[in-house]
Formats: C-alpha cells, structure tokens, sequence
C-alpha cells in the first residue's frame, strides 16, 4: 500500500501497543519489552454500562495478546532499569533474544491474523514507541516489514475527547500521561505501570472510556506506518559490518521531547569513534552542526514541554 494513502476506511482492529526500552529517545534506546493487544472494532463500539464512583472497564473478552521480553543489546540506563524493572543482564540470565528477523515475523504472522485494516494505538507512541519500533526494524533491513497498517497516538485521541464540547478549562494543566488519565478517569492509579502488558491494559482502559468517539477519532486521524520516521538511522559506516547510528534532524527534534540536559553529550556524530579514518575529518564542521541542532532541539523540547510516557 502506498504510504501517502488515506486510511481505507473504518479500522477492524485496534492493536493496543506499548514498548519498553533501555531509556529515552536521545540514548537511542533498544527494546527490552513489547506487547501488542489486538480488539476488534465490534468490541469497542458498545460502550460498557456507567459504573458509580467510575472503575476501569474490564477489558473485552475476546482478545489476541503478545507480550515478549528482548534481550536490548546495549546496558539500560538505571532510571529506565528502576522504572520497569528489567535489566540488561537479567534478561541475558533469562536467555531472552534480541530484536530478531524471527520477533520480526512472529510480529507480521500475528498482524497477519487480524481483520484488515489494523491500527497501532500507543500513548505518545508518536514520539516513542513508532519511531523506535521502526528503527528496530530498519536496523535489520526490515524497515518496511510492517508497513500496511496504520498508527495512532492516543495522547492525541484522548486530548480530543476530554476537550470535545468542553469550554476551555481555567487552571493546572492536565497531564495526559497514561498514569495522569487513568488516575483523573478511574480515581485511582493504574496497576503495573511501566511493563508492557500493564500499560497496554491501562491504555485499554482509557480508550475504553468513550469507546466510539475513540473510534471515530481512531478512523479520522489514522496514519500510514510506513510513514512513521525511525528514532535514529542505522549507516553503513567505514569498517567492514560494522554499523553507526545517525540522526535525521525530525528525529532529533522528536527525541528533543524527553531530552535532559545532557541530550549533547548523548550523541556523537558517527565516523568520530575510534578508528575513524582521516578523511572522516571532513565530517567535522558536520558534526558541530549536528550538535548545534540538538542543542535547538533541546531548547525546542524544553520550551514546549515534555508529556510524560
Ligand atoms: N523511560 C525512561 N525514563 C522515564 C520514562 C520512560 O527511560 N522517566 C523509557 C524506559 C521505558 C520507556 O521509556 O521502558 C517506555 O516508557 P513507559 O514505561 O512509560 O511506556
Ligand atoms: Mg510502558
């Protein structure tokens, strides 16, 4: 499918997505986590009986459901290690696999068996979990192997549906993290935030809030995958097989959103490692420019604000 093209109509199934991972955007991080939650639109479009004090709907009973853990290939920075509770080497000791042409097909074999079209939802999965999914992807010459379907963030959709015929509100803003939703819609906090699964099962939840003003938000605002832009780019480098990341500006803007302070320091522009060669010293009136970027990039995120995953 061509990846301009509108959305075919109404999506059948909305595959609930969340990942974890060694850290964010600016470390270039790898995944440690995925899960994948698929529901058929039928299931979403009879909304649940109104509970008093609101609960969390229970979630549909028909579902297809992936969850794997990966072993990441780099060391999990400790705020991402503390906050999921995965580390590198506890994944190593439970012989987890990496990211793998293998993952890659289990991936397209269960899409495969979801009515047509399917729909990625991911909160800030804009920013996060596409970008990073795609770069995994195209790191393994794979980048196009789950273009077809398409992608939403549900930051956006909940936005959308919180503010819909609403006056604007006076006041603190309103976060639109998962926690900060789940907590304002169901009075209470989500349980095992930051595994996959537990995310993915809270993202359910909200969207199951106002189901079919979520699908038609859903239908409305769905976007190709094979549109989403890699995290970071994968070059081919000056030694034989070996792989340096790059960056496109977009993708340092997107990465900018979660940056620290220390965002400069984080990447080095490729070729400067050792055993770059000399003529690589050409790159270097490039790689101030790269780092002047991230440094307006940086500013760019800090001045916008940052919603938290
Ligand atoms: N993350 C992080 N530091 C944070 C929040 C998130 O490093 N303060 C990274 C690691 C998580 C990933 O983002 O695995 C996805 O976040 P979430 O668990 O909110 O889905
Ligand atoms: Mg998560």
């Amino acid at each position: 499918m061509c990846s301009q093209a509108p959305p075919p109509g109404p999506m059948q199934t909305l595959i609930f997505l969340d990942l974890e991972a060694t850290g964010l955007p600016f470390s270039q991080p790898k995944i440690t986590e995925l899960c994948l939650l698929a529901v058929h639109r039928c299931a979403l479009e009879i909304p649940p009986a109104p509970q008093r004090p609101p609960t969390a709907p229970a979630p549909p009973r028909v579902v297809d459901k992936l969850s794997l853990c990966v072993a990441p290939g780099k060391a999990c920075s400790p705020a991402a290690s503390e906050i999921t509770g995965l580390s590198t080497a506890a994944l190593a000791a439970h012989g987890r696999q990496c990211f793998d042409a293998d993952l890659v097909h289990l991936l397209r074999a269960f899409l495969r068996r979801q009515p047509q079209p399917w729909c990625l939802v991911a909160h800030n999965g804009d920013r996060y979990d596409f970008p990073l999914l795609r770069a995994e992807l195209a790191a393994l010459g794979l980048a196009s192997a789950l273009d077809g379907g398409f992608c939403v963030d549900s930051i956006a959709a909940l936005r959308a549906l919180e503010q819909a015929g609403r006056p604007a509100e006076q006041g603190p803003r309103k976060s639109y993290s998962l926690g900060g939703i789940y907590t304002r819609l169901y009075g209470q906090a989500p349980p095992d935030s930051h595994t996959a699964e537990g995310d993915v099962l809270a993202l359910l939840s909200i969207c199951q809030w106002r189901p079919q003003a979520l699908l038609q938000w859903v239908d409305a605002h769905a976007r190709p995958f094979g549109a989403v832009e890699p995290m970071y780019g994968v070059t081919a480098s000056t030694g034989a097989g070996s792989r340096a990341p790059a960056a496109t500006a977009p993708a340092l803007l997107g990465r900018a959103r979660h940056a620290g302070p220390s965002l400069g320091a984080s990447i080095l522009p490729p070729g400067k490692g050792p055993g770059a060669s000399p003529r690589e010293g050409l790159l270097a009136p490039l790689s101030v420019l790269a780092l002047l970027t991230v440094a307006l990039a940086t500013l760019y995120g800090l001045s916008q604000g940052s919603p938290e995953q």
